[in-house]
């Protein structure tokens, strides 16, 4: 059986919230889920202490690590004191918890880095405390969605964005894709950000998770989504989720989520008009009355040609297997400028991008 997929049916199963452990035939015992501050602490301890008494054992060329406990702290240097990986953290906040979640850059990536809501190519292997390896992608590539909304632990969009992608390189002979130069890392995520009450194969209750990965690839999510009377459908609105992240900070979060962020940091939230809708969400993200879907069309008189509708938010390059047709796309987005001109040929001019969340821009027109 396909492991990856056994596993990702018990990751959509970690919604629920209470845990029940059946005694007998008609005894069900109800317990409590614990509280988050309480088990953050706790583990903590727990990730510090294995920090401190484990040591990175090995290293290949291609990243695959090891860690082994300390027997001889004369030659062995714990992971917290060694300084050939220094050891990294970052601030979560999660359910009212404000999680110091550490983690290791064994290489940062030469590509891309993907928002916390992208789709991404990762290899992985993920191991308790104890060090029993409870999963393992055996080196190879899996596709995975770092929207939390479909059912990934929150510790992988927490920590992937702090890496970059590798270069991809397809075989002329027999088509193999292969990478070069991806992002490597370690993250030791308490159990609020993994499975927290939910007990999976070979993962009890209650544990921190430690996933050693190798980010390969990524496909840009465009998040915004309608409810069709039955489920939510993905439509996007033309921008990818990575650009509505307005703040810069390579995040965005749905701060309607009162479970998750019952009071959101202020600066945590992308959302220009304020509505309470997050931009990454949001149809209409400046409030003025014109979705996005609408500003980024080209006009029928706009001075480009090319491919697409709408414009493109990165330079599209000629595709070199259609010599006689020119797909070039280099201008994007245009600028609205301050004597309230439009500008679509200079790339990288302040404002790009932003005429969608720009509420002046049909004013101004
Ligand atoms: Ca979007
Ligand atoms: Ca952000
Ligand atoms: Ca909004
Ligand atoms: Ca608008």
């Amino acid at each position: 059986m396909n492991k990856f997929k056994y596993y990702f049916v018990l990751l959509l199963a970690g919604l629920a919230i209470i845990s029940c452990s059946k005694k007998g035939d008609d005894d069900i015992e109800v317990t409590p889920v614990r509280d988050y501050a309480e088990q953050y602490k706790a583990d903590n301890d727990s990730i510090e202490k294995y920090l401190k008494n484990n040591y990175i054992k090995s290293v290949s060329a291609d990243f695959d690590i090891t860690f082994e406990k300390i027997t001889d702290p004369a030659t062995q240097v714990s992971i917290w004191d060694q300084q050939t990986y220094p050891l990294q953290h970052r601030d979560v906040y999660n359910r009212d918890v404000n999680y110091k979640v550490y983690y290791l850059i064994l290489k940062e990536g030469a590509g891309e880095a993907p928002c916390n809501f992208d789709n991404i190519n990762v290899a992985y292997k993920g191991n308790l405390l104890n060090g029993t390896e409870f999963d393992n992608s055996y080196g190879l590539g899996r596709d995975f969605s770092l929207d939390v909304y479909q059912g990934i632990i929150d510790g992988w969009g927490e920590i992937m964005p702090k890496f970059k992608t590798g270069i991809r390189s397809v075989s002329s002979t027999d088509g193999t894709v292969s990478y070069s130069d991806y992002g490597a890392g370690v993250m030791f995520l308490p159990s609020g950000l993994g499975y927290y009450a939910n007990t999976q194969s070979n993962i009890p209750a209650y544990s921190p998770l430690v996933f050693s990965f190798k980010l390969f690839g990524l496909r840009r999510a465009d998040s915004e989504y309608t409810f069709n009377g039955s489920s939510n459908v993905i439509v996007g609105d033309g921008v990818p989720t990575y650009l509505e992240d307005v703040n810069g900070d390579g995040y965005v979060y749905d701060h309607r989520d009162k479970v998750r962020f019952p009071n959101m940091p202020p600066e945590l939230i992308d959302d220009t008009d304020k509505d309470g809708i997050p931009d990454f969400l949001d149809f209409d993200d400046d409030g003025d009355g014109y979705t996005t879907r609408f500003e980024i069309t080209k006009p029928t008189d706009a001075p480009v040609t090319g491919i697409s509708k709408y414009y493109p938010f990165d330079p599209i390059p000629d595709n070199p297997d259609t010599p006689n047709v020119d797909e070039s796309e280099t201008w994007g987005i245009p600028a609205v400028l301050p004597d309230g001109t439009i500008d679509y040929t200079t790339p990288g001019r302040l404002g790009r991008l932003r005429l969608h969340v720009d509420k002046d821009h049909h004013a101004i027109k």
